[in-house]
């Protein structure tokens, strides 16, 4: 049973005719919307930020800060300001210059974000890391990419490994009273007597910008590289996709650690000239709800595993809040269930816009617009000046409707330009010179609406079908008693594999095999015979990513005895 299609919002979104922009927009016109178009000088902090303080929009708020007792309100010209002056202390007390690499290890902090700007300020590569990165982790990252400076915490700091890390030159620790030492170097004593003007290093179009560390199935993480031209793709989506106008509340939920925190988090809605909400620490159905109504958030951008832990607190959870700011709701990460598509319409009566990217990509790529009528269950449609298909193996074309691999022409904006240290893995993404492989196994219906399946890896062979595990974890997630389900294609003899499915219950259910029995007849009679799964296991938690991803590749290395591959992605 399939969701019915929830007719095109009728308003004025952004992006209207889609079908005329496909046929003739080109990336060329959305330049225009930058100050390098006319002065050929590129730095995307400056577009960000600079170029607004600069303008009618001096005094708007840029960032809203809330965490615990701070509730901090910047402009765009305390940003300008406070990125300045962060520029000028990553300088001044390091070798730091153009093209070295500085990770930022904090907390999400109104600093984290005044030492990212003012790092690109400086034309130096940052990499994010979340804070939850324990010694092993950080170590990896920074020695990959042989990084010079890091930007961190007093809580944090005993987990970089400096005597490991001989290229490693300064540790700027951000806090009251830090003692200098050795490398360390007192962020805040810096910060306060620094200058707040700068001038920002000029750069080009294709010089690196981010270093975002992504956890591959197998192997060491690996560096993607993003460069200051991704500006052009993640400011045009601000407007098409997260539909920003001048007045809105924008919060994107999400930790810079994840590519979402900083293409959305961060430069998105910046370059557009929107104010954002920042909420430190983990969720809370009440710390969320509590946000959208006392900051007025009009778009919001989250992931599935959020909305179904707020769709699991229920409608008592709402009570007492106004939300009636809300005007527009996205969701990326995860595949977008259904369910919780349906729930969105109910609770909030708004559609959830599914996007679909990586952060290979480096933006939005595909995108349940505004302006069309969305099928619940589908990504949507690719963004205009982008070109997506499902391939077989060997780069040909398939006809709608038949699974492969989601593919995209090379060669878009945001497109990552290197992995660190790895020029056969970035190689290795693309067929025929032609088509980045995405890994991600989908199908296009014969309207051109994109299906995600799971991982390529993921999909599972039972009996003679390809099954895609999400379809069956989205079935199972209608099913009352079940707030969580990740399913795995399990070795048999007989069928290939058999499907596996390991599920997390309401509160309060009793976890008994006549419900193992009744969710495997659900399963039967609303999806088919064939997808029912043959196994049950219910477990209190699903082993995810700090971005809220089921790790299915856990769920199936538990399973078989088999090494789990790299877990520093992996929520605690
Ligand atoms: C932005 C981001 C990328 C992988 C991707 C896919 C999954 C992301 C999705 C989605 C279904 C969506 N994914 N968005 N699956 N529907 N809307 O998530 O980047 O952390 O690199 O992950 O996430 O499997 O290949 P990243």
């Amino acid at each position: 049973m399939v969701l019915k299609t929830i007719p095109a919002l009728q308003s004025d979104y952004q992006m209207q005719d889609y079908e005329k922009l496909v046929a003739e927009f080109d990336w060329k016109e959305a330049e225009k919307a930058f100050s390098w178009y006319e002065t050929g000088k590129v730095n995307i902090a400056h577009e960000a930020v600079d170029r607004h303080a600069e303008s009618f929009r001096k005094n708007k708020v840029a960032l809203y800060y809330k965490d615990g007792n701070r509730n901090e309100t910047y402009t765009f010209g305390d940003l300008k300001k406070y990125s300045n002056k962060a520029a000028n202390v990553l300088k001044n007390c390091s070798t730091l210059e153009k093209g070295d690499r500085i990770f930022v290890f904090m907390p999400r902090s109104p600093e984290l974000y005044f030492a990212l700007l003012g790092a690109l300020k400086i034309g130096a590569i940052v990499g994010p890391l979340f804070e939850a990165f324990m010694e092993g982790a950080v170590y990896d990252r920074l020695d990959d990419s042989d990084a010079k400076a890091i930007v961190t915490t007093p809580e944090l700091v005993d987990r970089i490994p400096v005597d490991r890390l001989p290229n490693l030159e300064t540790v700027f620790v951000v806090g009251d009273g830090v003692t200098e030492e050795g490398k360390v170097i007192s962020f805040n004593k810096h910060f306060e007597k620094a200058s707040k003007e700068f001038e920002v290093e000029w750069l080009e179009r294709e010089s690196p910008t981010l270093l975002h560390y992504t956890s591959g199935s197998t192997g060491k993480p690996k560096g993607v590289l993003h460069v200051q031209e991704a500006m052009v793709q993640q400011l045009q989506t601000a407007k098409w996709v997260l539909d920003l106008r001048e007045e809105d509340v924008f919060w994107c939920t999400a930790d810079p650690g994840w590519v979402t925190g900083t293409a959305y988090g961060i430069f998105g809605p910046l370059l557009a000239g929107t104010t954002n909400l920042v909420v430190g620490g983990r969720f809370s159905t009440e710390a969320w709800y509590g946000a959208v109504e006392e900051f007025g958030v009009s778009v919001w951008y989250s992931a599935p595993t959020a909305f179904r832990m707020l769709m699991g607190a229920g409608a008592a959870a709402m009570e007492g809040h106004d939300l009636s700011s809300l005007r527009h709701i996205l969701s990326v990460g995860e595949p977008l269930n259904p369910e919780v598509v349906r729930w969105g319409m109910e609770t909030f009566n708004m559609r959830i816009h599914d996007t679909w990217w990586m952060t290979e990509t480096g933006a939005q790529m595909i995108c349940n617009f505004g302006s069309m009528p969305l099928k619940p269950g589908s990504m949507g449609k690719p963004v205009p000046g982008i070109e997506a298909a499902i391939v077989d193996d060997k780069g040909n074309i398939l006809p709608p409707n038949r699974m492969g691999n989601l593919a995209l022409k090379k060669g878009w904006p945001a497109m990552m330009r290197a992995i660190w240290n790895n020029p056969e893995k970035y190689d290795s993404y693309f067929l025929n010179d032609e088509w980045y492989v995405s890994g991600d196994s989908a199908y296009m219906d014969e309207d051109g609406y994109f299906f995600f399946q799971g991982r390529v890896d993921d999909v599972i062979m039972t009996s003679g079908e390809r099954v895609g595990p999400f379809e069956i974890e989205s079935k199972l997630l209608e099913h009352p008693a079940i707030v969580e389900a990740g399913v795995i294609g399990k070795p048999d003899p007989v069928r290939g594999e058999i499907i596996k499915a390991f599920i997390a219950l309401q509160e309060g259910v009793e976890p008994t095999d006549e419900l193992k029995e009744e969710i495997r007849q659900f399963v039967k009679k609303e999806l088919a015979g064939h997808a029912a799964p043959r196994e049950i296991e219910f477990k209190d938690k699903l082993p995810k990513t700090r971005s809220g991803k089921i790790m299915r590749r856990v769920l199936k290395a538990w399973e078989l005895d088999l090494p789990t591959g790299d877990l520093s992605t992996m929520e605690d």
